[in-house]
């Protein structure tokens, strides 16, 4: 394979670990911590996690190791959505895991946790392993969505574990992943096999955070990648000074994405799923606020602008909500087939207007065409409707059109309104992680062995003190219950990690929330340019304005 000069270079970077792992894996013991609860429905996770729950939290210090010399044979799976740092995570891992006994083992499953179902694996060596230090991507094994949640799945897992003698697993995902690592680690202790689990929080969404995870791997040098972007947007629509420019950022429900990348850029929108639902905001109003700022800078002669829509914006929607409750209800099983087999878009919007309430009819009328289509023919194999296909940067671009087309009619707008649209997501997941991802990411991996190392099980790996310089960092574990609540899904209760939203009271929003007025109207933009891994600490090590604000 041919190597990029920034891939060579990067491969020879060395990560920063936290203090307390600096002296090496001799000279790390542990300092126990209170024992823990459930963050809510106590009794009923701790009935359903009888073996693992209540656990202490621990944190590791400098002092002499006294774990149990034993040979590892450690297990490792990447699961979900790219995010970048995780090569570095099992660098960590499997660092940790040779300097601790040059006889320990690290098996890699491939394609996600289908990799430990199939038992199809790669062996970790050093020339392998260093053909990945500091890189994007999941590629060093690949990644995969399928779920580990049954029994029966369970019983398959022990039985390749017993097979290669795996004594660990160490699941790298997100909020439904290490869920689904506590139910296992759970499992696992319940029929007496000795095989540890150990989670590591990643997503690109930042929505798994909360008082022991500062935030997710991937989240970091995702919204620089896409802050970069947004900033040659925005220079390049301060040059033109013609375009409106559209740019949906990923996040498939929480907007955290959106809010860093708003507050690393300053564009003149941004909207907070969040804060439309607890508002309550309905479509025209939302594009009523968008409407206002072009106006007001088309008053100043200013036609362009740039506004950042988190993709799962219009689930936060209460009326596009229940329109999309209706849709799936009105298509649900055979009404499928009859819908299709009408032979015009005419045909099937008569078949739409006789089946939704007059409400929902309203708001499915003001949507663009194309929208209204997407909404119809883009559905899952279960017969609903794909929120997260909708392109709601164009949705609102087309409202917010009609909204100034009424305005000019009503001669109070004498703008001109040309938008473009972008959707950026892909583009940041694999990124060659920043220095503060790579850090954080090889500093995980290398906790996560020492978890193993102490012998704990349904444990997170756990590094904080995040907007601190590495050395500062806090490395050490927290039992994943302690993160659980009980949730409807499927209409079953569940216990599951509670997912992070953006919090209306919290720093970041309120800085966001106490500038954007002005943003709306003038021209702030901040172009944060591309990511730096050479060069002065206060370029290239600095953490996201959401983490620097939440620690302020
Ligand atoms: P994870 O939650 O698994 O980290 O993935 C998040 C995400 O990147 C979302 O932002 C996005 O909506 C989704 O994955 C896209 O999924 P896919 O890769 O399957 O298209």
């Amino acid at each position: 394979m041919k190597l990029s000069p920034l891939q060579k270079v990067r491969y020879q970077y060395n990560p920063k670990l936290p203090g307390m792992l600096r002296k090496g894996i001799s000279e790390i013991c542990v300092k126990n911590g209170d024992a823990t609860q459930s963050v809510a429905d106590q009794e009923k996770i701790q009935a359903l996690f009888p073996n693992t729950y209540g656990k202490n939290e621990i944190t590791f210090q400098i002092g002499k190791n006294t774990a149990e010399a034993k040979k590892q044979v450690v297990g490792v799976i990447l699961s979900g959505g790219q995010a970048p740092g995780g090569h570095n995570v099992i660098c960590g891992l499997y660092d940790a895991l040779k300097a601790g006994n040059k006889d320990n083992v690290l098996y890699g499953f491939k394609g996600g946790p289908s990799g430990l179902l199939e038992d199809d694996y790669v062996i970790f060596d050093d020339e392998y392993i260093d053909s990945y230090r500091n890189t994007g991507g999941f590629d060093i094994i690949g990644s995969g969505r399928t779920k580990l949640e049954t029994a029966e799945q369970f019983a398959v897992v022990a039985e390749v574990c017993k097979k290669h003698g795996i004594t660990a697993i160490v699941i790298i995902g997100g909020d439904d992943s290490n869920t689904n690592a506590a139910v296992l680690a759970e499992y696992f202790a319940a029929n007496g096999t000795g095989v540890q689990v150990i989670g590591c929080p990643k997503t690109i969404d930042g929505d798994l955070k909360n008082e022991d995870i500062e935030c997710s791997f991937g989240f970091d040098t995702a919204t620089k990648t896409y802050s970069e972007i947004i900033g040659n947007i925005e220079r390049d629509a301060n040059s033109a000074k013609k375009y409106w420019h559209f740019v949906k950022v990923m996040g498939r429900s929480a907007s955290h994405v959106a809010l860093e990348c708003a507050l690393q850029t300053r564009p003149n929108v941004c909207l907070i799923g969040e804060e439309v639902a607890a508002k309550k905001m309905s479509l025209a109003q939302i594009s009523n606020y968008i409407a206002d700022s072009v106006a007001d800078r088309a008053a100043k002669g200013w036609n362009f602008g740039v506004a950042i829509i988190p993709e799962g914006i219009v689930e936060f929607v209460p009326e596009f909500s229940v329109l999309i409750a209706e849709i799936n209800e009105l298509l649900a099983g055979e009404k499928t087939e009859q819908f299709n087999a009408l032979p015009t878009w005419k045909d099937k919007y008569a078949f739409i207007e006789a089946g939704l309430t007059k409400e929902s009819m309203a708001v499915f009328a003001i949507l663009p065409e194309s929208i209204q289509q997407q909404l119809f023919l883009e559905r899952d194999p279960h017969g609903n409707v794909q929120v997260s296909l909708i392109e709601s940067e164009k949705l609102f671009s087309a409202l917010v059109k009609d909204n100034l087309a009424a305005r000019k009619a009503a001669g109070t707008y004498k703008g001109k309104f040309s938008p473009l649209h972008h959707f950026l997501g892909y583009e940041g997941r694999c990124a060659f992680p920043s220095n503060f991802d790579a850090d954080y990411c090889y500093s995980l991996g290398y906790n996560a062995f020492m978890l193993i190392q102490y012998g704990y099980t349904g444990y997170l790996s756990k590094v904080s003190n995040l907007s601190h310089p590495a050395e500062e960092w806090k490395a050490g574990g927290m039992p994943i219950t302690k993160m659980m609540n009980i949730e409807r899904r499927n209409g079953k209760d569940k216990p599951v990690i509670r997912k992070a939203l953006v919090e209306l009271d919290g720093k970041p929003f309120k800085y966001f929330a106490e500038h954007r007025d002005q943003w709306a109207v003038e021209t702030c933009y901040v172009y944060p340019g591309a990511i730096q891994y050479f060069g002065p600490s206060e370029v290239c090590d600095t953490t996201t304005v959401t983490l620097a604000l939440e620690q302020e």
